[in-house]
């Protein structure tokens, strides 16, 4: 049975990796959603770190970008004390539930990945297990919570339909224990392009610096990467797919301003790219500005970080352990 029945709010989840810089399409793709619904649910947000591993980390970055991930949550936004923020290996659960469920998924589902295909295409040198079973690990952060609605960025769209599967499969085989939850895409930010091979999304691991936008870049390293930003010979700003490049930055534009696309076209019909990567640029460091302030602020007080981190995981650690004994119970452990 959902604990949203019995408490009053419905749950949601979600988490990004402390793999990199984050970028403008993890925050317009996904924190900012996480801000806006904050208030009308129970929230976690969690920091993936035992994800980011399935990909080589450095230590010591890995601990400083975690901090600061958590840092960033709180600057652009979301609560401390209303929601749990949390780096994922401070509760131990996630660990176990994923073991378990692992066994209740096939490989020919986690063959059908594509987010497996694509990054082991490019990590060649390293194709670790953790990475082929990375959807079993997600799949294991949603449903220690019982959670109702996943907020993400389409690009987790198949991760999250594993889960449901994962979570049906589960029920059938004993009876009710999961949530079955429900993926929630943002109307604009759902996916932001790079800005250097616009058909491709913007992700913090590309290896082009001037594709991705970084949520801490400076206001006028910001300006030039969308001054250098790919468009194409057509020369006039059309809402189309045929130009993916001024397409992405439109968008980028609606972000900040929340206009639709036709709105923004009012606009920008008739005008040339360099006024329109101008206003891109301008509407994307007047919205990074007061996340970068807070960002500073809070980035100096490591105590305060660390009092926030070790609250908050000990109240996700009590949520999943009671679905964790459930989970035992049924499987056949002695609990
Ligand atoms: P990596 O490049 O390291 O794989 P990533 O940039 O894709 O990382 P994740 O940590 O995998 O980031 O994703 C965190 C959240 O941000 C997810 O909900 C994801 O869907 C969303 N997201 C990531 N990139 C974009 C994008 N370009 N547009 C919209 N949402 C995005
Ligand atoms: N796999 C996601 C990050 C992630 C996540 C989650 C998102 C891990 N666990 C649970 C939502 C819910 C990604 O790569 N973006």
């Amino acid at each position: 049975m959902s604990e949203s029945i019995n408490n009053k709010k419905p749950r949601i989840f979600s988490g990004i990796q402390p793999s990199g810089n984050i970028t403008i399409g993890n925050y317009y793709g996904a924190l900012k959603n996480w801000v806006a619904m904050q208030d009308e649910y129970e929230a976690l947000f969690c920091v993936v770190d035992l994800h980011a591993i399935t990909l080589k980390q450095e230590p010591g970055k890995l601990r400083a970008k975690t901090r600061e991930l958590i840092a960033l949550y709180i600057a652009a936004g979301l609560d401390p004390v209303t929601n749990i923020i949390y780096p994922q290996s401070h509760v131990r659960q996630h660990a176990e539930l994923s073991w378990i469920l692992n066994c209740f998924t096939y490989m020919g589902e986690l063959n059908r990945m594509t987010q497996f295909k694509d990054k082991s295409s490019k990590n060649e040198a390293n194709i670790n297990a953790g990475l082929y079973t990375y959807p079993v690990l997600m799949a294991a952060d949603i449903l220690l919570f019982q959670t109702d609605i996943v907020p993400i960025g389409d690009d987790q769209k198949q991760h999250l339909e594993l889960t449901r599967d994962i979570a049906q499969r589960f029920n059938h085989t004993y009876s009710d224990t999961f949530v079955v939850p429900e993926a929630f895409f943002g109307k604009v930010g759902a996916r932001i392009k790079s800005l250097q091979e616009p058909t491709a999304k913007m992700s913090k691991s590309d290896a082009n610096p001037n594709g991705a936008i970084a949520l801490l870049d400076e206001p006028n390293v910001i300006t030039n990467k969308i001054k250098r930003a790919v468009t194409d010979s057509v020369g006039e700003i059309n809402y189309t797919d045929k130009q993916p490049g001024v397409k992405n930055l439109i968008d980028i534009y609606c972000c900040k301003t929340g206009e639709t696309a036709e709105q923004a076209m009012n606009k920008f019909e008739g005008q040339n790219y360099g006024f329109l990567k101008k206003e891109v640029a301008e509407a994307t460091v007047e919205e990074l500005r007061p996340v970068q302030e807070k960002f500073y602020q809070l980035i100096k007080d490591k105590k305060y970080l660390d009092e926030i981190i070790k609250t908050n995981s000990e109240k996700a650690s009590y949520i999943a352990e009671k679905t964790l004994r459930k989970v035992k119970k049924k499987v056949g452990f002695i609990i």
